[in-house]
């Protein structure tokens, strides 16, 4: 360390000090790097699009041991020095460094300024480190994870702190989840920054200044990667090759899911499931929340609530149930509680810097912290869950690991592991939660090697989508609440977290009847499905609010399920690529500045396909926005032009949903559950369009590993329009497809036969029903609900060819 270069800590060192005149500077195999009086800084070219730029107070910069699994790779690039300035130019972009100031001025190839350094550049308040950034004319801002808010975060500043918030506003941050990942969109290009500092982190993107954007921590190193991509996509594509992709979940984990705090004794859970089963809604499973333990200590069962709980998983599995069990990190501080007595034994909790173990009040009493952020701990952790799998259990969900405590406010003394490194509670915090994601998904892969985990968890930061799901907590029963969830879920979408939902129905208070029908109809479109809510509320399952909810519910469920060919390929393709499931418009419609627009910022394409307008239960008719293409009204072919506002009805029994014009998506018969008999034909829908699509269509034994090994089957199926065909690529892989036959409907054609072969064959034809038909409850002719099917709606029914073929003459 240069000991001469060291900040001169001094009373007036609670000011403003900027980085000052470069005094020093030189290239590395890797970028550059040099130094000012005071400070040291590195640029690293990253990877084709992604720059590093770390600045610290200390001649040895700190990484976060935990975010970044992308290493870097050798790209060319070129230094040109001019008139104080040094411009580094790559093959995607370039970036000029003021050597007066280490000011940045990021470029995409043609020149245009996509990202500049306010004059303040990047600056130090005591330990406080701070990157000042100008507003580009026009620019919007999207991102940050788990952050409530507006789509666009123009004039909103938030806080990363992972925070257990019973109950929280729609407006109110910080949440239990940090991802300091944002875009910058204008229309001269977008970006991505990831600020890879887990400390107390906030961004200001203009709330009470309108100099400056900017990213501070209270600590730590300044360390951000600067990705430039041709689109917004990639950008997020660059951003999960660099922290990580979500692994492929098991089949079973995107099927509808039911919680409650807590189902209990175990003929309550056999009540539950059953009533699934008899009600026809299907279902995959089933929760074990905090009242399965005996005084909520981990890795115990209540014996007098469960008495035999093996016997029990057994029976759900045997009805097509899979059964997670809820996991706090709290370890019950008691004499003779085998996990308390071995952490201590073994040196695995979080301490004090004195040595003794740091204890905080959660469920079980007073409870000791396992370090997830020492192997040692998670391995031992990863062994101790063996205690449910060999249960039966299947799943995991890590609650209350922000970690929360009984007064909510964690002294930032004690220590933590950090990978041998030690950290106090102020870098720790954040990285906790995904430390016991990330051990909980070990545990499920140590216990069922042959198992895709499945894990859902809380908290978590910036690379989390590799270890687990996610869900956003304790949301409230109201409508302005779930739809701030669907912004929170796009949200976690765009910044890498691709399976996410949220507490259907509202985990706090009482939904009413309506309000729970369109909760259950819009999650259906959520990557993560799951009916949640708290103790001492009504009945909150499906078939709870009376006939016709009940029956709205059962119809989206059922769509769910006859949709899962098409969301078990989308999250295939997601755990390559990165991408979201539900999809903000700000991914494929950046600059149409009406999808911001608060009445449409929560509009989602699901799975490529969907366009998901979600509204309030309580409006009969609402304004959808269609941006540019052509939109199809998913239960009756309506065709509507895009770049338009349209008035739409939003009965009850019909959530506003457009397909998009040119897409192809697949679809199954109605099943009980995920692993349940389908009739074998695979239902492929097209809709005619002037630009046309590739769908990867994807199938595999849902679960196991085999998938890695050739054990999937794949092929690309693209509708063209210019040539009019419909292309099946031959199948690559080793699984038998699970259909036998094919049959192909064609939205919007108006044909009735088509070429298969240089053959023309004669289409057959139905009245198609996306959703059943409700019972009309109420005798009453004004209760009337809508219904809509397709009529005539053309179809080539086929044997399933898994070579190559090609369906010409769509017209
Ligand atoms: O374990 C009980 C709950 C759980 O149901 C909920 O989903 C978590 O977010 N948990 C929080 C603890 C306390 C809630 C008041």
């Amino acid at each position: 360390m240069n000991s001469s270069s060291q900040p001169q800590l001094t009373r007036n060192s609670d000011r403003h000090r900027g980085f000052g005149t470069l005094t020093e500077w030189h290239t590395s195999p890797f970028g550059l790097e040099g130094k000012s009086a005071e400070f040291f800084f590195r640029i690293t070219v990253y990877q084709d699009g992604i720059i590093r730029v770390q600045a610290s107070r200390f001649e040895s910069f700190e990484s976060n041991p935990y975010s970044v699994v992308g290493t870097p790779e050798q790209v060319d690039f070129s230094l040109t020095e001019k008139g104080g300035l040094v411009t580094l130019t790559t093959p995607s972009m370039s970036i000029t460094l003021d050597l007066a100031n280490f000011n940045l001025s990021f470029f995409d190839l043609a020149g245009n300024l996509l990202n500049k350094d306010d004059s303040l550049g990047t600056a130090w308040i005591g330990t406080e480190v701070t990157t000042y950034k100008q507003v580009q004319p026009g620019e919007r801002f999207i991102g940050l994870g788990e952050k409530t808010g507006p789509l666009n975060r123009l004039g909103y500043a938030y806080t990363n702190w992972n925070t257990d918030y019973f109950a929280y506003g729609i407006g109110d941050d910080p949440l239990y989840m940090s991802i300091p990942f944002y875009m910058g969109i204008h229309d001269r290009g977008a970006y991505g920054i990831f600020f890879d500092n887990t400390h107390k982190t906030a961004f200001n993107f203009g709330a009470s200044t309108n100099r400056f954007v900017y990213f501070s921590a209270e600590d730590g190193d300044l360390d951000y990667y600067f990705i430039h991509q041709p689109s917004v996509s990639e950008i997020i594509s660059s951003y999960t090759w660099l922290t990580g992709r979500m692994q492929m979940p098991p089949k079973w984990a995107l099927g509808f899911q039911q919680c409650r705090y807590s189902y209990y004794p175990d003929s309550e859970v056999y009540t539950v499931a059953q009533t699934f089963r008899d009600k026809n809604m299907p279902a995959d499973v089933i929760y074990l929340d905090i009242h399965h333990m005996e005084g909520y200590k981990v890795f115990t069962f209540d014996g007098e609530k469960f008495k035999d709980p093996k016997a029990m998983i057994a029976r759900l599995k045997e009805q097509g149930f899979k059964v997670v069990v809820i996991m706090d990190p709290g370890i019950k501080t008691q004499k003779g509680y085998l996990p308390f007595e071995e952490g201590l034994e073994k040196d695995l909790f979080v301490k004090y810097p004195d040595g003794i173990t740091y204890e905080a009040q959660v469920w079980p009493g007073w409870c000791a912290f396992p370090d997830f952020t020492k192997a040692e701990t998670r391995a031992w952790w990863a062994e101790k869950m063996a205690f449910y799998t060999e249960a039966g259990v299947d799943g995991f969900w890590t609650d209350m690991n922000e970690p929360a405590s009984w007064g909510q406010f964690t002294p930032n003394l004690i220590e933590f592991d950090y990978e041998g490194e030690k950290a106090s509670h102020r870098k720790a915090r954040n990285s906790y939660g995904m430390q016991m994601a990330r051990s909980a998904q070990e545990g499920s892969t140590v216990q069922n090697p042959n198992k895709r985990p499945f894990v859902l968890t809380r908290s978590g930061f910036a690379g989390i989508q590799r270890f687990a799901a996610a869900w956003t907590g304790d949301n409230v029963a109201t409508e302005a609440h779930m739809l701030a969830g669907i912004r929170l879920v796009n949200s976690l979408g765009l910044s890498g977290v691709p399976f996410a939902g949220y507490d259907v129905g509202g985990f706090a208070g009482e939904a009413t009847k309506s309000l729970f029908a369109r909760w259950m109809s819009i999650a259906a479109f959520a990557p993560f499905y799951r009916a949640h809510s708290m103790i001492n509320s009504n009945d909150s399952e499906p078939w709870a609010f009376g006939e016709e909810v009940e029956e709205i519910s059962r119809n989206y469920m059922k769509l769910r399920y006859r949709l899962l060919p098409t969301l078990y390929s989308k999250f295939y393709s997601s755990s390559l690529s990165g991408l979201p499931l539900a999809e903000s418009l700000a991914v494929q419609y950046p600059n149409d500045p009406k999808i911001f627009l608060s009445a449409f910022q929560n509009q989602y394409l699901f799975c490529d396909s969907f366009l998901v307008a979600p509204v309030e239960s309580t409006t009969a008719i609402t304004k959808v926005y269609l941006p540019a293409g052509e939109w199809y009204y998913l239960y009756a072919d309506k065709i509507y032009a895009g770049d338009q506002t349209i008035y739409q009805d939003c009965p009850l029994n019909y959530l506003p949903v457009y397909v998009k014009a040119g897409q192809v998506f697949a679809m199954q018969s109605d099943v009980e559950h995920s692993a349940d008999a389908h009739d074998r034909i695979l239902r492929i829908h097209v809709y005619k369009g002037s630009t046309g699509s590739e769908y990867l269509h994807y199938e595999d034994a849902g679960d196991g590993l085999e998938y890695l090994e050739g054990g999937f089957m794949k092929r690309l199926i693209r509708y063209d329009p210019r040539s009019e065909s419909l292309h099946f690529s031959a199948s690559n892989g080793n699984y038998p497809s699970d259909f036998s036959s094919l049959r192909i409907y064609f939205h919007g054609f108006g044909l009735n036969s088509v070429l298969l072969s240089g053959n023309e064959i004669r289409l057959q034809t139905e009245d198609y029903g996306f959703l059943g038909k409700l019972t009309e409850f109420d005798p009453l002719p004004e209760q009337d609900h809508p219904y809509f099917d397709i009529k005539n709606l053309y179809y080539l029914e086929m044997d399933h060819s898994l070579d190559a073929f090609e369906i010409k003459g769509l017209k």
